[in-house]
Protein backbone atom coordinates (compact mmCIF):
# COMPACT_ATOMS: atom_id res chain seq x y z
CA UNK A 1 0.00 0.00 0.00
CA UNK A 2 2.86 2.16 0.98
CA UNK A 3 4.89 1.91 -1.84
CA UNK A 4 1.97 2.32 -4.71
CA UNK A 5 1.34 5.42 -2.89
CA UNK A 6 4.67 6.55 -3.45
CA UNK A 7 4.12 5.44 -7.30
CA UNK A 8 1.25 7.43 -7.79
CA UNK A 9 3.10 10.67 -6.08
CA UNK A 10 5.87 10.28 -8.51
CA UNK A 11 3.72 9.70 -11.17
CA UNK A 12 1.30 12.68 -10.22
CA UNK A 13 4.85 14.64 -10.27
CA UNK A 14 5.94 13.60 -13.55
CA UNK A 15 2.76 14.28 -14.74
CA UNK A 16 2.80 17.98 -13.56
CA UNK A 17 6.06 18.56 -14.73
CA UNK A 18 5.31 17.51 -18.37
CA UNK A 19 2.17 20.01 -17.95
CA UNK A 20 5.01 22.88 -16.90
CA UNK A 21 7.21 21.66 -20.18
CA UNK A 22 4.42 21.50 -22.57
CA UNK A 23 3.04 25.20 -21.44
CA UNK A 24 6.14 26.56 -21.10
CA UNK A 25 7.00 25.15 -25.59
CA UNK A 26 3.50 26.58 -26.27
CA UNK A 27 4.58 29.74 -24.84
CA UNK A 28 7.76 29.84 -26.56
CA UNK A 29 6.15 28.84 -29.65
CA UNK A 30 3.39 31.45 -29.75
CA UNK A 31 5.92 34.49 -28.85
CA UNK A 32 7.61 32.87 -32.18
CA UNK A 33 4.21 33.12 -33.68
CA UNK A 34 4.05 36.59 -32.81
CA UNK A 35 7.61 37.72 -34.30
CA UNK A 36 8.90 38.48 -30.99
CA UNK A 37 12.74 37.64 -30.92
CA UNK A 38 14.05 35.11 -28.49
CA UNK A 39 17.18 36.40 -26.74
CA UNK A 40 19.89 34.71 -25.22
CA UNK A 41 18.24 34.84 -21.23
CA UNK A 42 15.30 33.70 -22.72
CA UNK A 43 13.67 29.85 -21.87
CA UNK A 44 14.29 28.28 -25.10
CA UNK A 45 13.46 24.18 -25.80
CA UNK A 46 16.85 22.41 -25.97
CA UNK A 47 16.04 20.88 -29.53
CA UNK A 48 15.70 24.91 -30.50
CA UNK A 49 19.50 25.47 -28.71
CA UNK A 50 20.71 22.72 -30.51
CA UNK A 51 19.54 23.63 -34.31
CA UNK A 52 20.87 27.22 -33.75
CA UNK A 53 24.05 25.75 -32.92
CA UNK A 54 24.16 23.28 -35.56
CA UNK A 55 23.17 25.61 -38.13
CA UNK A 56 25.35 29.17 -36.75
CA UNK A 57 28.74 27.09 -35.89
CA UNK A 58 27.90 25.27 -39.62
CA UNK A 59 27.75 28.85 -41.29
CA UNK A 60 31.37 30.61 -38.89
CA UNK A 61 32.90 27.21 -40.46
CA UNK A 62 32.03 27.69 -43.80
CA UNK A 63 33.21 31.45 -43.80
CA UNK A 64 36.48 29.99 -42.16
CA UNK A 65 37.32 27.67 -44.66
CA UNK A 66 35.14 29.87 -47.15
CA UNK A 67 38.98 32.30 -47.02
CA UNK A 68 40.92 29.16 -48.70
CA UNK A 69 39.96 29.18 -52.04
CA UNK A 70 40.37 32.80 -52.48
CA UNK A 71 43.42 32.73 -50.44
CA UNK A 72 44.94 30.76 -53.33
CA UNK A 73 44.89 33.80 -55.38
CA UNK A 74 45.81 37.00 -53.09
CA UNK A 75 49.68 36.09 -54.82
CA UNK A 76 48.30 36.22 -58.26
CA UNK A 77 45.58 38.79 -58.43
CA UNK A 78 45.79 40.46 -62.15
CA UNK A 79 46.41 43.77 -60.65
CA UNK A 80 47.82 45.86 -57.31
CA UNK A 81 43.79 47.18 -57.18
CA UNK A 82 42.37 43.38 -58.02
CA UNK A 83 44.62 42.37 -54.87
CA UNK A 84 43.99 45.00 -52.24
CA UNK A 85 40.13 44.12 -53.08
CA UNK A 86 40.57 40.35 -52.67
CA UNK A 87 42.57 40.69 -49.26
CA UNK A 88 39.32 42.84 -47.79
CA UNK A 89 36.87 40.90 -48.85
CA UNK A 90 38.82 37.83 -47.40
CA UNK A 91 39.12 39.72 -43.96
CA UNK A 92 35.18 40.25 -44.23
CA UNK A 93 34.94 36.44 -44.48
CA UNK A 94 36.83 36.55 -41.09
CA UNK A 95 34.88 38.78 -39.35
CA UNK A 96 31.98 37.09 -40.43
CA UNK A 97 33.49 34.01 -39.13
CA UNK A 98 34.24 35.90 -35.42
CA UNK A 99 30.40 37.50 -34.90
CA UNK A 100 29.08 33.96 -35.86
CA UNK A 101 31.16 31.88 -33.25
CA UNK A 102 30.31 35.27 -31.05
CA UNK A 103 26.40 34.92 -31.70
CA UNK A 104 26.67 31.09 -31.27
CA UNK A 105 28.48 31.44 -27.93
CA UNK A 106 25.28 33.10 -26.77
CA UNK A 107 23.56 29.61 -26.65
CA UNK A 108 25.81 28.38 -24.26
CA UNK A 109 28.83 26.37 -25.99
CA UNK A 110 32.27 27.47 -25.76
CA UNK A 111 34.26 28.67 -29.33
CA UNK A 112 37.17 25.90 -28.08
CA UNK A 113 34.81 23.58 -28.60
CA UNK A 114 32.94 24.19 -32.11
CA UNK A 115 36.36 24.80 -33.45
CA UNK A 116 37.26 21.28 -32.35
CA UNK A 117 34.89 20.28 -34.00
CA UNK A 118 35.40 21.31 -37.32
CA UNK A 119 39.15 20.25 -37.21
CA UNK A 120 38.61 16.72 -36.05
CA UNK A 121 36.17 16.65 -39.46
CA UNK A 122 33.00 16.24 -37.01
CA UNK A 123 31.49 19.42 -38.16
CA UNK A 124 30.37 20.21 -41.46
CA UNK A 125 31.19 23.49 -43.41
CA UNK A 126 29.49 24.73 -46.54
CA UNK A 127 30.21 21.81 -49.56
CA UNK A 128 31.37 24.93 -51.87
CA UNK A 129 34.36 25.34 -50.33
CA UNK A 130 35.37 21.82 -51.30
CA UNK A 131 36.24 22.92 -55.20
CA UNK A 132 39.28 23.93 -56.62
CA UNK A 133 39.93 27.86 -57.94
CA UNK A 134 41.56 26.70 -60.72
CA UNK A 135 41.80 30.34 -62.76
CA UNK A 136 41.40 34.15 -61.79
CA UNK A 137 37.60 33.40 -63.60
CA UNK A 138 36.66 30.87 -60.50
CA UNK A 139 37.47 34.09 -58.10
CA UNK A 140 34.73 36.43 -60.52
CA UNK A 141 32.45 33.04 -59.92
CA UNK A 142 32.90 32.96 -55.92
CA UNK A 143 31.55 36.90 -55.90
CA UNK A 144 28.94 36.20 -57.99
CA UNK A 145 27.34 32.94 -57.61
CA UNK A 146 28.64 31.75 -54.15
CA UNK A 147 27.79 35.26 -52.39
CA UNK A 148 24.79 35.53 -54.45
CA UNK A 149 23.65 32.00 -53.43
CA UNK A 150 24.75 32.77 -49.63
CA UNK A 151 22.89 36.83 -49.96
CA UNK A 152 19.85 35.26 -51.16
CA UNK A 153 19.86 32.26 -48.11
CA UNK A 154 21.66 35.50 -45.40
CA UNK A 155 18.62 37.73 -46.64
CA UNK A 156 16.09 35.65 -45.18
CA UNK A 157 18.33 34.46 -41.76
CA UNK A 158 17.68 38.16 -41.01
CA UNK A 159 14.47 37.53 -39.78
CA UNK A 160 15.55 34.38 -38.11
CA UNK A 161 13.88 34.29 -34.98
CA UNK A 162 17.03 34.11 -32.40
CA UNK A 163 17.96 37.85 -32.02
CA UNK A 164 21.98 37.49 -31.61
CA UNK A 165 22.15 35.44 -34.81
CA UNK A 166 19.36 37.68 -36.91
CA UNK A 167 21.26 40.74 -36.16
CA UNK A 168 24.71 39.43 -37.11
CA UNK A 169 23.06 38.65 -40.54
CA UNK A 170 22.21 42.36 -41.15
CA UNK A 171 26.35 43.06 -40.96
CA UNK A 172 26.87 40.61 -43.03
CA UNK A 173 24.33 40.99 -45.40
CA UNK A 174 25.76 44.14 -46.29
CA UNK A 175 29.47 43.21 -46.59
CA UNK A 176 28.30 39.87 -48.93
CA UNK A 177 26.30 42.35 -51.53
CA UNK A 178 29.31 44.04 -51.67
CA UNK A 179 31.17 40.87 -52.36
CA UNK A 180 29.30 40.06 -54.70
CA UNK A 181 29.03 42.95 -56.82
CA UNK A 182 32.75 42.70 -56.89
CA UNK A 183 32.47 39.34 -58.40
CA UNK A 184 30.11 40.02 -60.74
CA UNK A 185 32.24 43.03 -62.51
CA UNK A 186 35.60 40.39 -62.62
CA UNK A 187 33.11 38.46 -64.67
CA UNK A 188 31.66 41.15 -66.19
CA UNK A 189 35.65 42.01 -67.10
CA UNK A 190 36.02 38.84 -68.55
CA UNK A 191 33.08 38.28 -70.16
CA UNK A 192 33.94 41.23 -72.32
CA UNK A 193 37.20 40.88 -73.01
CA UNK A 194 39.45 38.57 -75.50
CA UNK A 195 38.33 35.26 -76.71
CA UNK A 196 41.24 33.51 -74.19
CA UNK A 197 38.67 35.04 -71.67
CA UNK A 198 35.56 34.14 -72.63
CA UNK A 199 36.49 31.00 -72.90
CA UNK A 200 37.88 30.96 -69.34
CA UNK A 201 34.91 33.03 -67.72
CA UNK A 202 32.19 30.04 -69.21
CA UNK A 203 34.96 27.33 -68.41
CA UNK A 204 34.67 28.81 -64.77
CA UNK A 205 30.67 28.95 -65.16
CA UNK A 206 30.51 25.56 -66.11
CA UNK A 207 32.70 24.22 -62.92
CA UNK A 208 30.56 26.10 -60.69
CA UNK A 209 26.82 26.05 -61.11
CA UNK A 210 25.90 22.97 -59.86
CA UNK A 211 27.82 23.29 -57.06
CA UNK A 212 26.85 27.05 -56.66
CA UNK A 213 22.72 25.43 -56.68
CA UNK A 214 24.07 22.76 -53.89
CA UNK A 215 24.79 25.52 -51.81
CA UNK A 216 20.94 25.46 -50.73
CA UNK A 217 21.32 22.29 -48.90
CA UNK A 218 19.12 18.61 -50.33
CA UNK A 219 16.16 18.89 -51.70
CA UNK A 220 13.11 19.17 -49.81
CA UNK A 221 11.80 15.79 -50.29
CA UNK A 222 15.45 15.06 -48.31
CA UNK A 223 15.99 18.05 -45.70
CA UNK A 224 15.99 16.33 -42.36
CA UNK A 225 15.69 19.86 -40.52
CA UNK A 226 13.72 22.40 -43.03
CA UNK A 227 9.96 21.36 -41.37
CA UNK A 228 11.00 22.49 -37.57
CA UNK A 229 13.46 24.63 -38.69
CA UNK A 230 10.51 27.09 -40.46
CA UNK A 231 8.24 25.93 -37.43
CA UNK A 232 10.48 27.83 -35.33
CA UNK A 233 11.49 30.93 -37.74
CA UNK A 234 15.12 29.69 -38.11
CA UNK A 235 14.12 29.64 -41.86
CA UNK A 236 11.63 31.60 -43.34
CA UNK A 237 11.78 29.64 -47.05
CA UNK A 238 12.28 26.25 -47.92
CA UNK A 239 15.44 25.07 -49.50
CA UNK A 240 14.31 24.63 -52.67
CA UNK A 241 12.87 27.91 -52.73
CA UNK A 242 15.73 29.18 -52.20
CA UNK A 243 16.86 27.26 -55.04
CA UNK A 244 14.37 29.02 -57.67
CA UNK A 245 14.67 32.09 -56.39
CA UNK A 246 18.04 32.01 -56.76
CA UNK A 247 18.01 30.36 -60.34
CA UNK A 248 15.51 33.37 -61.35
CA UNK A 249 18.11 35.98 -60.58
CA UNK A 250 20.97 34.69 -61.90
CA UNK A 251 19.93 33.16 -65.11
CA UNK A 252 19.05 36.29 -66.27
CA UNK A 253 22.23 38.27 -65.73
CA UNK A 254 24.26 35.54 -67.15
CA UNK A 255 22.08 35.88 -70.21
CA UNK A 256 23.01 39.59 -70.30
CA UNK A 257 27.21 38.52 -69.78
CA UNK A 258 26.19 36.40 -73.11
CA UNK A 259 27.31 33.27 -70.80
CA UNK A 260 25.99 30.01 -71.26
CA UNK A 261 23.93 28.07 -67.98
CA UNK A 262 25.64 24.46 -68.74
CA UNK A 263 21.64 22.79 -68.57
CA UNK A 264 20.42 21.71 -71.33
CA UNK A 265 17.06 21.47 -69.49
CA UNK A 266 16.94 25.35 -68.55
CA UNK A 267 14.40 26.90 -69.47
CA UNK A 268 11.84 29.81 -69.07
CA UNK A 269 8.07 28.60 -67.78
CA UNK A 270 5.38 31.19 -68.15
CA UNK A 271 2.94 29.27 -66.55
CA UNK A 272 4.78 29.13 -62.90
CA UNK A 273 6.76 32.37 -63.90
CA UNK A 274 9.77 30.74 -62.77
CA UNK A 275 12.90 29.04 -64.52
CA UNK A 276 12.54 25.07 -65.03
CA UNK A 277 16.10 23.24 -64.39
CA UNK A 278 17.90 20.06 -64.49
CA UNK A 279 17.93 17.75 -61.89
CA UNK A 280 20.94 18.48 -59.13
CA UNK A 281 23.75 15.59 -59.26
CA UNK A 282 22.60 15.01 -55.63
CA UNK A 283 24.99 11.94 -55.33
CA UNK A 284 28.02 14.43 -55.71
CA UNK A 285 26.48 16.91 -53.00
CA UNK A 286 26.50 13.56 -50.72
CA UNK A 287 29.63 12.55 -51.23
CA UNK A 288 31.00 16.15 -51.04
CA UNK A 289 29.39 16.52 -47.67
CA UNK A 290 30.60 12.97 -46.47
CA UNK A 291 34.13 14.03 -47.06
CA UNK A 292 35.00 13.17 -50.78
CA UNK A 293 34.75 16.36 -52.65
CA UNK A 294 37.94 17.44 -54.48
CA UNK A 295 39.57 19.39 -51.96
CA UNK A 296 37.82 18.66 -48.00
CA UNK A 297 40.98 17.05 -47.31
CA UNK A 298 43.52 19.95 -48.31
CA UNK A 299 40.84 22.39 -46.64
CA UNK A 300 41.03 20.61 -43.31
CA UNK A 301 44.52 20.24 -43.42
CA UNK A 302 45.31 23.67 -44.11
CA UNK A 303 42.69 24.52 -41.22
CA UNK A 304 44.65 22.67 -38.75
CA UNK A 305 48.15 23.99 -39.82
CA UNK A 306 46.89 27.26 -39.33
CA UNK A 307 45.29 27.01 -35.91
CA UNK A 308 48.56 25.11 -34.88
CA UNK A 309 50.87 28.11 -36.47
CA UNK A 310 48.34 30.72 -35.05
CA UNK A 311 48.88 28.62 -31.54
CA UNK A 312 51.74 31.52 -30.34
CA UNK A 313 49.13 34.51 -30.98
CA UNK A 314 46.26 33.03 -29.40
CA UNK A 315 49.17 32.69 -25.89
CA UNK A 316 50.48 36.18 -26.97
CA UNK A 317 46.85 37.80 -26.72
CA UNK A 318 46.40 35.56 -23.17
CA UNK A 319 48.90 37.13 -21.64
CA UNK A 320 48.77 40.80 -22.72
CA UNK A 321 45.03 40.26 -21.57
CA UNK A 322 46.16 38.99 -17.88
CA UNK A 323 49.21 41.75 -17.52
CA UNK A 324 46.36 44.19 -18.50
CA UNK A 325 44.10 42.78 -15.44
CA UNK A 326 46.87 42.75 -13.21
CA UNK A 327 47.94 46.59 -14.23
CA UNK A 328 44.29 47.32 -13.41
CA UNK A 329 44.04 45.69 -10.15
CA UNK A 330 46.93 46.50 -8.88
N1 LIG B 1 26.95 22.00 -47.36
O1 LIG B 1 18.03 19.28 -43.36
P1 LIG B 1 18.94 20.15 -44.15
C1 LIG B 1 29.74 32.24 -47.50
C2 LIG B 1 23.68 19.42 -44.38
S1 LIG B 1 29.50 31.06 -46.29
C3 LIG B 1 27.22 21.17 -46.32
O2 LIG B 1 18.35 20.84 -45.33
P2 LIG B 1 19.29 22.69 -42.75
C4 LIG B 1 31.07 32.62 -47.95
C5 LIG B 1 22.94 19.98 -43.17
O3 LIG B 1 23.83 20.69 -42.33
C6 LIG B 1 27.76 30.83 -46.29
N2 LIG B 1 26.25 20.58 -45.59
O4 LIG B 1 19.67 21.19 -43.16
C7 LIG B 1 32.15 32.44 -47.13
C8 LIG B 1 22.39 18.71 -42.57
O5 LIG B 1 23.43 17.99 -41.92
P3 LIG B 1 23.46 17.74 -40.30
C9 LIG B 1 27.31 29.53 -45.71
C10 LIG B 1 24.98 20.85 -45.94
O6 LIG B 1 20.27 23.12 -41.73
C11 LIG B 1 33.43 32.73 -47.62
C12 LIG B 1 22.03 17.89 -43.80
O7 LIG B 1 22.85 18.38 -44.85
N3 LIG B 1 25.89 29.69 -45.43
O8 LIG B 1 28.79 32.72 -47.96
O9 LIG B 1 17.85 22.80 -42.42
C13 LIG B 1 33.60 33.19 -48.92
C14 LIG B 1 20.56 18.00 -44.17
O10 LIG B 1 20.22 19.31 -44.65
C15 LIG B 1 24.64 21.71 -46.98
C16 LIG B 1 25.28 29.08 -44.40
O11 LIG B 1 25.88 28.33 -43.68
C17 LIG B 1 25.69 22.29 -47.73
N4 LIG B 1 25.47 23.10 -48.78
O12 LIG B 1 19.52 23.54 -44.11
C18 LIG B 1 32.51 33.38 -49.74
C19 LIG B 1 23.83 29.43 -44.19
N5 LIG B 1 23.30 21.77 -47.07
O13 LIG B 1 23.76 19.08 -39.69
C20 LIG B 1 31.21 33.11 -49.25
C21 LIG B 1 23.25 28.92 -42.89
C22 LIG B 1 22.82 20.98 -46.12
O14 LIG B 1 22.13 17.21 -39.90
N6 LIG B 1 22.72 27.57 -43.03
N7 LIG B 1 23.81 20.42 -45.43
O15 LIG B 1 24.61 16.77 -40.12
C23 LIG B 1 21.51 27.30 -43.55
O16 LIG B 1 20.79 28.16 -44.00
C24 LIG B 1 21.06 25.86 -43.51
O17 LIG B 1 21.84 25.18 -42.55
C25 LIG B 1 21.16 25.15 -44.89
C26 LIG B 1 20.79 23.66 -44.71
C27 LIG B 1 20.19 25.78 -45.87
C28 LIG B 1 22.57 25.21 -45.47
Amino acid sequence: MYSQGLDIGADAGRAAASAEELAREEAFQRKIDQEIKIEPQDWMPEAYRRTLIRQISQHAHSEVVGMLPEGNWVTRAPSLRRKAILLAKIQDEAGHGLYLYAACETLGVDRAELIDQLLSGKAKYSSIFNYPTLTWADIGMIGWLVDGAAIMNQVALQRCSYGPYARAMVRICKEESFHQRQGYEIVMTLARGTREQRRMVQDALNRWWWPALMMFGPPDRDSVHTAQSMKWKIKRFTNDDLRQKFVDVTVPQAHYLGLEIPDPELRWNPERGHYDFGEVPWDEFWRVIRGDGPCNRQRLEQRRRAFAEGAWVREAALAHAAKRRARRAA
